[in-house]
């Protein structure tokens, strides 16, 4: 297979400064007719090399000439030019209605749209597929009024107007240049939900979510999601919008979330429509997060770009971490981290513990979309967030100034953003670049010895990470741990919380007059995404989760106590549940914890991130150790749970930070009520579910039946589908709900809704509800002697044939064999040795595939 190497960076030989595109759209056989001009970027001989995506040019010209000397190398173009500077025109045929990758241009419910990032331009037209590649697009669609009423494209509309046929044209300019990645066009029947933005300077802007008619009226939060970000990303950046037209457009067919298209956002409809009949709590805050994510990549993103792929965390990690921190501005900034942090150890963590491991700037690939990962994204965010914190907010802000302004319409690298952190933030960053070349999660130890004659306390911090495929040796990292100690009798802090950067392998800390016994808390607010290994008991973690004042190192306390004790029930078949017990209770008593808060505490860490615990992973251990603490606390606390249903329950629905709490503790309570056991809660679920007048309470409830024995989970099962039957999203939850239940016949459902007339791999949403949720569901897809694996398989092996990316996505997995028992293992790999073996396989599915078998 081909390898793209980073070290192989060369600056492209030609550049294209302008293009137009003129489009004559139909689904079956859309024509498109490119016109570059193009430069040649200093003294070489080499001819232009247009990338294509298995395209034959019907038409190739130079200077308004058709010539016949171009060849195709490799889905190549290639054209010998003699000048400085030239026009090439190309002409292709493209049919969007076979397009079942989603990349490119496609059909989707009938509308046509594009995704071009990272490499879909190239099967549009021929071109320097390379994003810098910087170019002014003037882009002409043609198309049926009646079927394409609605043309849009990047930048600002120009011109318009009817032909005598049927059909009409519209025709827009980007006056930013900008990469091919970044290219949309939509043609479609769609309505826009519209508003006017007027940013800080006084410039109008045109908003406008467009959808189908029928979901206009679920477009609101989106827009308002939309109006907040915009107003966040002035007042917290300094960036203002800089076209006269926004537009985002929700299609159901998408390989991913959404794309940040200059001025033309696309969306996978999940990230834009809801209300509260169809959307949950959990829908609505990712719905403002992945708007205000691709709002915010106008500046992180598209004003400055990425130079290649590799530095691809240049924009996603900061984008991330802008997202991050507005979503955290919205509501409760400490749920916000807890559920990030949460995200990142269920994906991120196994992933840099994997074979799949890659450094946030990666230093090969062999199919680039298999790049947008975890650890891109997430771990990209994390460290940036270090570097924030390291700097402090003032300095921060100068160092993000600096870099937009020194890098604006330029196409940068990671190690801009760092050297402009350093300079404007006045520190020395060399040690901690190894954070974007160093792959795996670090483990830090921390101990404590407190000599109460002398009054000094010694921390010893050390640090190590584990190899990682092709890094034997790793060095250690540039680690900001935000620390404090507590007094154990006095429950009061002793001193300031400290900000300490470890550096070293191992480095001691003193503390004097430390007069009675110091309870560590460390890496608060998670300030650091290591691994923290410390020696406190489960009377330390139950102290600090009553009185810790950093509210995540509250929840830190509380999961880490969570957590011994069902490794010990996991490992010894049995353990002692009264210590998390009271630490509930506390918890559940303290009056200055917001509901939300105490919701995210008092829940049960994951069965995947218990099995990241142990040795070898014990799928059926995990489970029973976690039923019975769960049975447990829904025993002991009975009364508490319902007194806490009973204070929980609205009247009527309103999305705001307080009523959400009251939700999520609502349905927490719910679960632990059923954990309890009795056909009654399970009537107490049903009357939840018939009464919700919302989705959070509705899927709540559903939940509850569907993971629990009563037979009302089938009543409940088709009253849910009955009344969402036409509508694609909601239709998802019901499939990926019982693909996550923790049923023994899980399997056994999933299989027989892959059957199911409204299951279809077509549609990623639908593939990822079920083949991606039963993969994650941890007990189940381990079960049935590898029958788990071979059902996940046979899926993957079909979706691979319609689209690659998404299929390629949902194998790690079963990359995860070497964490299992031996007899796991080996159905494991005999399932990726399938994959690999499969003629006519994807490039995408044969990187991840070969690699997780290595
Ligand atoms: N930049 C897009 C990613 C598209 C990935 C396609 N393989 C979404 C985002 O991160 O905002
Ligand atoms: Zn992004």
């Amino acid at each position: 297979p081909h390898v793209t190497r980073r070290e192989d960076y060369r600056p492209p030989d030609w550049l294209v400064p302008e293009i137009a595109l003129d489009f004559d759209l139909d689904p079956a056989a859309t024509r498109v007719k490119a016109t570059l001009h193009v430069i040649r970027e200093s003294a070489h001989d080499e001819p232009i090399r247009l990338d294509g995506g298995g395209q034959v040019p019907i038409t190739v010209m130079v200077d308004g000439t058709p010539i016949n000397d171009w060849r195709i190398e490799d889905e190549t173009l290639v054209i010998p030019l003699s000048g400085s500077a030239h026009t090439i025109e190309t002409e292709v045929e493209v049919a969007p209605e076979r397009n079942t990758q989603l990349m490119g241009l496609y059909a989707s419910g009938g509308n046509l749209c594009t995704q071009c990032e990272a490499e879909g331009f190239r099967r549009i037209t021929f071109f320097p597929d390379r994003p810098d590649v910087l170019s002014r697009y003037k882009v002409r669609m043609t198309a049926d009024k009646a079927r394409f009423p609605v043309l849009l494209a990047n930048g600002d509309p120009v011109d318009s107007g009817t032909l005598g046929d049927g059909r009409h044209w519209a025709e827009w300019h980007d006056p930013f240049p900008k990469p091919c990645y970044l290219f949309a066009m939509v043609a479609g029947d769609l309505v826009a939900n519209r508003a006017t933005f007027v940013t800080g300077s006084g410039r109008e802007v045109a908003l406008g979510i467009w959808v189908r008619a029928g979901d206009l009226s679920k477009t609101d939060h989106a827009l308002e999601a939309l109006k907040t970000a915009m107003a966040w990303d002035e007042r917290v950046y300094g960036r203002e919008y800089d076209l006269d037209v926004f537009n985002i457009v929700a299609v159901d067919d998408f390989n991913f979330g959404a794309m940040e298209n200059k001025g033309l956002n696309i969306f996978n409809s999940r990230y834009v429509l809801a209300d509260p009949d169809t959307a949950t709590d959990y829908d609505f805050d990712a719905i403002a997060a992945v708007v205000a994510h691709e709002y915010f990549h106008n500046w992180s993103g598209n004003r400055v770009t990425c130079r290649d792929w590799f530095q691809l965390s240049l924009k996603e990690g900061f984008t991330v971490f802008r997202d991050q921190s507005f979503s955290a501005d919205q509501g409760s900034a400490a749920v916000k981290r807890i559920e990030d942090v949460r995200g990142l150890r269920a994906a991120q963590f196994p992933e840099d513990a994997g074979p799949l491991a890659h450094p946030i700037r990666p230093d090969a690939y062999q199919e680039i979309s298999n790049f947008y990962t975890a650890t891109i994204y997430n771990k990209g965010a994390e460290v940036i967030r270090m570097m924030a914190t390291m700097l402090g907010p003032k300095r921060f802000r100068a160092a993000t100034d600096l870099y937009f302004e020194r890098f604006d319409g330029t196409a940068a690298t990671c190690e801009d953003f760092v050297a402009c952190m350093e300079e404007a933030g006045g520190i020395d960053l060399g040690q901690f670049r190894l954070w974007y070349s160093q792959a795996g999660t670090p483990r830090v130890t921390a101990s404590i010895e407190h000599d109460a004659g002398s009054g000094r306390a010694v921390l010893t911090l050390s640090q190590r990470t584990l190899p990682t495929p092709g890094e034997p040796d790793k060095a250690p990292m540039v680690l900001p741990l935000r620390l404090k100690l507590f007094g154990a009798e006095t429950a009061k802090p002793i001193g300031p919380e400290q900000l300490v950067i470890l550096t070293g392998a191992e480095e001691r800390i003193s503390f004097e007059t430390v007069t009675q016994r110091p309870v560590l808390s460390i890496n608060r607010g998670f300030s650091a995404p290591v691994i923290v290994e410390t020696d406190r008991t489960a009377a330390d973690l139950a102290f600090l989760s009553a009185h810790d004042d950093d509210p995540f190192a509250r929840y830190e306390a509380m999961q880490q106590l969570m957590l011994d004790t069902l490794v010990a029930g996991a490992n010894q078949g049995r353990a002692n549940h009264q210590a998390v017990i009271d630490a509930i209770v506390n918890t559940l008593d303290d009056p200055q914890l917001d509901r939300a808060f105490v919701a995210e505490a008092v829940l049960l860490p994951s069965e995947s991130f218990i099995g990241d615990q142990m040795p070898v992973v014990d799928p059926e251990a995990i489970f029973t150790a976690r039923e019975a603490l769960r049975r447990d606390i829904g025993h002991a606390l009975d009364a508490r749970w319902r007194a806490e249903y009973d204070a929980a329950s609205a009247t009527r629905f309103e999305y705001s930070p307080l009523a959400k709490g009251l939700r999520r503790l609502r349905t927490v309570a719910l679960g632990y009520i059923a954990a309890n056991g009795g056909d009654e809660a399970a009537a107490l679920a049903f009357a939840q579910f018939e009464a919700a007048d919302n989705m959070t309470d509705r899927q709540g409830a559903l939940t509850t039946l569907v993971n629990g024995a009563s037979d009302r989970r089938i009543a409940a099962l088709d009253i849910f589908y009955n009344r969402y039957s036409d509508n694609a999203l909601v239709l998802d939850k019901w499939f990926s709900t019982q693909a996550l239940s923790p049923r023994d016949d899980t399997l056994a459902t999933v299989q027989e809704l892959a059957g199911h007339r409204d299951f279809t791999l077509a549609n990623p949403n639908r593939a990822r509800a079920l083949v991606g949720a039963f993969s994650v569901n941890q007990r189940a897809f381990h079960s049935g002697n590898g029958a788990g694996y071979r059902f996940v398989t046979d899926q993957l092996i079909a979706l691979d044939k319609l689209n690659p990316q998404t299929a390629a996505k949902l194998i790690p997995p079963l990359g995860r064999w070497r964490r299992f028992d031996a007899a796991r293992g080996d159905l494991m790999r005999a399932e990726l040795e399938r994959i690999v073996g499969t003629p006519g396989l994807s490039k995408d599915m044969f990187e991840q595939a070969s690699k997780s078998l290595e």
